[in-house]
């Protein structure tokens, strides 16, 4: 299977990079090797989607129209080849819930070309095929009452991209994840393979992460994976049920003074999947030394066309083109909690000082472009976790009960 993933991500790339006949049969083999993997793969179509192959076949044509008119030359041909790979790659996505690499890349580009279109168009169209869930009404976050309307927030993330809680994670809950952070060994950046605890006083790496089994053991996390009150405003913003994906911890350090782009301090923009949403809890106070996540409102759309690329951006680059007062620097303390939608620019400050511990959970609108990992949580826990999943099987389609 690696292998032909493998022939497939080389049919992309010569596929795009030549015209004609060539271009033409990389594209009929990436088709082969597709049908290819359908016959040798055993895994099963997303349970989060309920779309028909033939909905999104009636779609396409439509979805293709609206793309291209965005684009002008000397782009067109080559959107018109992304949109095939992602056609082809998105069908291959229902049948098996596996993202073909070629398809991925191209819902990428397509984003790039488009200022996100592509998004905005799928998102219409899922809309009109899921039905929301009746969540049971939540007072705020691990219910408790917050006084904050789930209109109010869907509004700030339309318009700003972000909204950061009036609610703070209470102290004790902070320190409990402080701890567990500490004493659980954890995966330095700068040696991804090996596992050590994270030690304040001398560093070895701008960012330790911790892993999901790790992360899973702990009653807090559980809880805010459970949250019903999260799940309720991802809906909303997302217009269809979420999926849960992650959760996702991690200490950053000031290890090195320059900003790290692997670390993400360097400003860019998510596209890990079509739509989706990130919550953020800080988990030490965090000032402008150490490392606040910094954000550019409003910038998930009308993208300036030479900042609409796949890679990260220096400082300057942003500046040249927003307004001082739409760069934001999200400074707080501890249990501060916010949302943001990180198809705008954003990034984490690097740090003078001090260290950041962040937690986050990651909702998107489906499992496309997720990496294939399956979270582990046993059944017999004394936790709310275990019954959501088995309510909820689509929205924790990424987590697997045992
Ligand atoms: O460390 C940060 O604040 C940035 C994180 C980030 O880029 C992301 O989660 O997408």
């Amino acid at each position: 299977m690696a292998i032909l993933q493998r022939i497939e991500s080389k049919l992309f790339r010569v596929g795009l990079q030549q015209s004609g006949f060539i271009a033409w049969i990389c594209m009929v083999l990436f088709r082969l090797s597709l049908v290819l993997e359908l016959l040798l793969q055993k895994s099963k179509p997303p349970l989060q989607n309920p779309l028909e192959r033939e909905d999104f076949k009636k779609f396409f044509p439509e979805l293709s129209e609206k793309i291209s008119k965005t684009v002008e030359e000397p782009s067109r041909l080559e959107v018109k080849k992304l949109l095939q790979f992602f056609y082809y790659g998105y069908l291959h996505y229902l049948a098996t819930g596996h993202t073909p690499k070629p398809a991925f890349l191209s819902m990428r580009a397509l984003f790039c070309h488009s200022d996100g279109k592509i998004c905005q168009e799928m998102q219409e169209f899922f809309v009109s095929h899921y039905s929301p869930h009746n969540f049971p009404p939540s007072a705020g976050i691990l219910e408790i009452p917050s006084g904050e309307s789930i209109p109010e927030i869907v509004n700030a993330l339309k318009t700003q991209g972000y909204y950061i809680f009036k609610q703070k994670l209470p102290e004790v809950i902070c320190e409990k994840l402080h701890a567990f952070a500490m004493e659980t060994e954890c995966n330095p950046q700068s040696s991804p393979n090996q596992r050590t605890k994270y030690n304040p006083l001398a560093p070895i790496s701008v960012k330790y992460s911790l892993s999901y089994e790790d992360m899973l053991r702990n009653a807090e996390i559980r809880r805010l994976l459970s949250d019903v009150f999260l799940l309720s405003i991802t809906q909303s913003f997302l217009l269809r049920p979420p999926c849960v994906l992650g959760p996702v911890m991690w200490w950053s350090t000031p290890y090195s003074k320059e900003p790290d782009a692997v670390a993400a301090q360097l400003y860019h923009f998510d596209f890990d999947s079509l739509n989706f949403l990130k919550f953020f809890v800080y988990l030490t106070d965090v000032g402008p030394d150490n490392g606040p996540h910094c954000f550019v409102q409003g910038s998930m759309v009308n993208k300036p066309k030479s900042l609409r690329v796949d890679r990260r951006l220096q400082d300057e680059e942003i500046e040249k083109h927003y307004d001082k007062k739409d760069i934001v620097e999200i400074d707080g303390s501890r249990g501060t909690m916010f949302l943001a939608d990180t198809r705008a620019f954003h990034k984490g400050k690097n740090l003078q000082s001090g260290d950041r511990l962040i937690f986050q959970i990651v909702y998107a609108d489906s499992l496309f472009g997720a990496e294939p990992h399956q979270t582990v949580v046993d059944s017999r826990l004394n936790s709310k976790l275990p019954s959501m999943i088995k309510q909820y099987p689509a929205i924790y389609s990424s987590f697997t009960l045992i």
